[in-house]
């Protein structure tokens, strides 16, 4: 009998345990809240935003989405609709009405796909018409 209340005792006090870390845990968690100055739901781009732990209130004019390119103007926001031929970024993607250019980096990827493709295509036509092109002319 002592055996079982000790084995229950142990047992509940792990359970006790278990709970209170996770508990513990839960309420550590932060997240990060960013300044909403025009109060389209998305905060600053170039803030920093505030840690906030779970459960502890929000202050007022703080939102959890980021990347507002443009946080005085509630019409420009990720969310919103692009509107072609205006010189505007409404959606904060970096591309004013589809004049973004791609990459060096992406180019050079383009550039060396396309050489790739012409020496296969040359070997393929070559395979294809059996030609036989002589290595050494002497
Ligand atoms: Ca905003
Ligand atoms: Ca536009």
């Amino acid at each position: 009998m002592k055996k079982a209340i000790m084995l229950t005792t142990m047992i509940l006090f792990v359970v006790i345990y278990i709970y209170r870390c996770n508990a513990c845990e839960a309420s550590m968690e932060v997240k990060k809240y960013y300044p909403d100055k025009d109060g389209d739901g998305y905060g600053d781009a170039n803030s920093l935003g505030i840690q906030i732990r779970n459960g502890d209130p929000v202050p007022d004019g703080y939102v959890e989405k980021s990347g507002d390119c443009d946080d005085n103007d509630p019409a420009i926001n990720p969310g919103a609709k692009a509107i072609p031929g205006n010189a505007v970024d409404e959606n904060c993607a970096a591309d004013i009405d589809g004049t973004k250019q791609p990459s060096q980096s992406g180019m050079i990827i383009v550039i060396v796909g396309l050489v790739i493709l012409l020496v296969l295509v040359f070997f393929v036509i070559r395979w294809i018409f059996c030609i036989n092109v002589p290595y050494d002319l002497d």
